[in-house]
């Protein structure tokens, strides 16, 4: 038996050192590591002569242990003084297509992550209707579901930008942001059930976790496409998202989509300071600032390459997929451009994939590069017509004082070595 393993390896060793022949001769396909005695090729390896591990090791399955590099990291730049109240930002430079794992969906908290018991869980819907509501999440997956694929951005996503470039890697930059499929129900379904007053024009959502986070959102977009979700890729919502029951708002600020929602409170004012636990105002340079600024703005940016993921690897003359992210939280991306001279010259970049409204975009551009330095930006418009603006253009209108809402072009400086680094480019 031990004979005729061996022997099979043997003429298996001598085929596959054939064909590493053939495939380094015709100098075509060949990986720029493929040598025709290429061990990695002709052994057989470790894992091919004794068993793997027993299926029931897997009961819930996690990522190789060579992606152990693939996770979610903290600044203590990005959280508000502990890590209850922080961000643990999303390796969006890691990830293909358009969804976030679970496990690296980015994770904003204000109270620490709380741990519900659903059997305990209640949502009480009050205010103006004529059926006030309290809903188990049994009574909440009665109704039928839907499923949709949307982001969820803070609008501090960037924030760190305003004035100069701070990070040099594309996770503090920008992943404060992810994207899941979700499933749930349409609000404006439960709310029929409990009948809105006449009047009503404002919705107050709150959350059960320490923090409760209480938003103020216009009745209007409630019922137009906000959902109460349970599951999120397939499963029940991971904690740091808000088990049992979040709400989604569609493309608007990710701080409106209450996890662990507890309440919903219908009235015909916007909630004040006592409720209303958190503040995203935008501070104009007049002085005068806007209270509510919903939407996410039309956004993009190149994440291969990127500062975490350089071309240091590549030789000149290497054809290179140029890969990045758009999205807009007013509607579908129309299109992406591409500029290599710091935004003086634009190419279109092609859209992957599906491209859904309110949802993150792959886009993508071949790319020859002969190892000159470049400037590299991705400038995103959407189907409603917004224009991603040019920093001077955002700082010429909101000044430098912000936080939030930052979606101006990003540029990564490609250096001849293939190093990236983040940099800003004003007139
Ligand atoms: N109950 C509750 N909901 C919350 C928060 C919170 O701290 N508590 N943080 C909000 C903020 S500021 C953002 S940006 C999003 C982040 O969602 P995620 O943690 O699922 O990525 O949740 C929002 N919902
Ligand atoms: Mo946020």
């Amino acid at each position: 038996m031990k004979r005729e393993i061996d022997n099979k390896r043997e003429s298996r060793r001598g085929f596959l050192k054939n064909i590493a022949a053939s495939v380094v001769a015709a100098g075509t396909l060949a990986p720029s590591l493929l040598k025709a005695d290429d061990p990695n090729l002709i052994e057989e390896p470790e894992w091919g002569k004794k068993l793997g591990l027993p299926v029931d090791k897997y009961l819930y399955g996690q990522p190789s242990p060579y992606e152990h590099n693939v996770v979610r990291r903290v600044h203590e730049l990005l959280s508000s003084g502990d890590m209850y109240a922080s961000v643990a930002m999303c390796p969006i430079h890691e990830l293909d297509g358009i969804i976030t794992p679970n496990g690296l969906f980015f994770n904003r908290c204000h109270g620490g992550v709380a741990i519900i018991d659903p059997n305990k869980y209640r949502l009480l819907i009050h205010g103006m209707v004529e059926k006030p509501l309290v809903l188990t999440l049994e009574d909440i997956k009665k109704y039928p579901s839907e499923s949709v694929i949307h982001f969820i951005e803070c609008p501090a996503n960037g924030s760190t930008e305003w004035r100069a470039p701070q990070f040099n890697t594309l996770q503090f930059l920008k992943g404060m942001m992810s994207q899941a499929e979700w499933t749930g129900v349409r609000l404006k379904h439960i709310l029929k059930d409990a009948g809105i007053k006449e009047g009503a024009k404002w919705v107050l959502a709150e959350g059960s976790d320490n923090s409760h986070m209480g938003r103020t959102i216009p009745l209007e977009k409630i019922l137009d496409d906000a959902m109460v979700v349970w599951a999120q890729n397939g499963e029940a919502l991971r904690p740091e998202q808000g088990y049992p029951i979040r709400l989604l708002v569609p493309g608007w600020e990710g701080n409106l989509n209450i996890k662990w929602l507890g309440r919903i409170e219908i009235g015909d004012k916007p909630w004040h300071a006592k409720e209303e636990t958190s503040k995203y105002t935008m501070l104009m340079p007049s002085g005068k600032a806007i209270r509510f600024f919903w939407p996410m703005e039309v956004n993009s940016v190149i994440t291969r390459p990127c500062p975490d993921k350089p071309w240091t690897h590549l030789k000149k003359g290497d054809v290179v997929e140029i890969e990045g992210l758009a999205w807009s939280g007013h509607g579908r991306i129309k299109g992406v451009d591409i500029s290599f001279d710091g935004g003086k010259n634009w190419v279109e970049a092609k859209l992957k994939g599906l491209v859904l409204p309110k949802a993150w975009t792959r886009f993508s551009y071949i790319y020859k590069w002969e190892g000159e330095p470049l400037l590299l930006s991705s400038r995103a418009y959407d189907e409603v017509g917004n224009v991603q603006p040019t920093i001077d253009q955002e700082v010429g209108k909101m000044g430098v004082e912000n936080i939030y809402h930052r979606n101006a072009i990003v540029t990564w400086e490609v250096k001849a070595n293939g190093e990236v680094h983040n940099v800003q480019i004003r007139s």
